[in-house]
């Protein structure tokens, strides 16, 4: 039990030393209110990766027809972000029905400063990703798009189910770029982004710093 206990304590200290250690130098103090994503244009959508420094998609619950493309842009925080496909049932679990024969679902893979884009293709199914770095989806950065209203399976619900997974969340493979898709499909692996690079990771670093300091006292008592 105390085993399990200093594991779940020390998985969020993991993921802080992801985000440079325990004692990190914020870049910068002030918040970063400008998006990195562009307005949408006729036929393209565009969706912020870690909004203004937040574990979060934004927006991060679309509607979008056949043929739209759907940019995601992830800015560079000193730490990945990944556009998962994944499914209601398992928010934080990659979408690998190549394990029945059909096609896998989309992952840019762990990626910073790039972009990433689908093409939809059956806007009358749901699709639903997250992001596989460790914890983030358990922080509630999942998305979907075309998500019904009128069932329980509601982006909302999603969100909270990836949220209830929290810590207990189970660390990805990263595979890199896997192509195709269920529902929307990639049209090509991440390519690099200039224009990614306004977001600050001064709240991830509070966020991971908290994060180890909580579970390095404890440690300590336990000790
Ligand atoms: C960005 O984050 C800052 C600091 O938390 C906040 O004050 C600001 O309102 C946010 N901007 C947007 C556009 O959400
Ligand atoms: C998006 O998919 C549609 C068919 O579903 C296709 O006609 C269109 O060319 C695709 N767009 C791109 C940019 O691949
Ligand atoms: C494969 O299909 C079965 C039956 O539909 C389903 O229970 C299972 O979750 C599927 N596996 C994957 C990896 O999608
Ligand atoms: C998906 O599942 C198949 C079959 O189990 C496996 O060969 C493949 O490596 C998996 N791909 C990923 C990206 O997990
Ligand atoms: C979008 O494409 C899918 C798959 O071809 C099709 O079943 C669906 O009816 C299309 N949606 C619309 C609004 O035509
Ligand atoms: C679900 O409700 C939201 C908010 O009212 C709306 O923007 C969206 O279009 C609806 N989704 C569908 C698939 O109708
Ligand atoms: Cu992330």
């Amino acid at each position: 039990m105390f085993v399990t206990a200093l594991a779940v304590l020390l998985l969020p200290a993991f993921a802080a030393a992801q985000y440079g250690g325990p004692n990190p130098t914020p870049t910068s103090s002030t918040p970063v209110p400008a998006p990195s994503a562009p307005p949408d244009t006729a036929g393209n959508m565009n969706i912020d990766v870690a909004f203004n420094g937040t574990f979060t998609f934004h927006p991060n619950n679309i509607v979008a027809p056949n043929g739209t493309l759907v940019t995601f842009w992830i800015p560079d925080q000193g730490f990945d972000h990944s556009i998962t496909q994944s499914s209601f049932d398992a928010p934080c679990t990659y979408l690998n029905s190549s394990a029945n024969s059909t096609t896998p679902g989309f992952d840019s893979g762990l990626h910073s400063r790039m972009k990433f884009t689908i093409n939809i293709t059956d806007d009358t199914k749901p699709i639903w990703f997250h992001c596989k770095q460790i914890l983030h989806c358990g922080m509630g950065m999942v998305g979907s798009i075309n998500a019904p209203n009128n069932t329980a399976n509601t982006f909302e619900a999603f969100q909270a189910a990836a949220i209830k997974i929290g810590n207990t969340e189970v660390q990805e493979t990263d595979h890199g770029f896997v192509a195709g898709g269920i529902n929307a499909v990639a049209t090509g692996p991440p390519v690099s982004s200039t224009s990614t690079s306004a977001s600050s990771a001064s709240n991830q670093f509070i966020v991971g710093t908290g994060f180890a300091m909580i579970a390095g006292v404890i440690a300590l008592v336990l000790v």
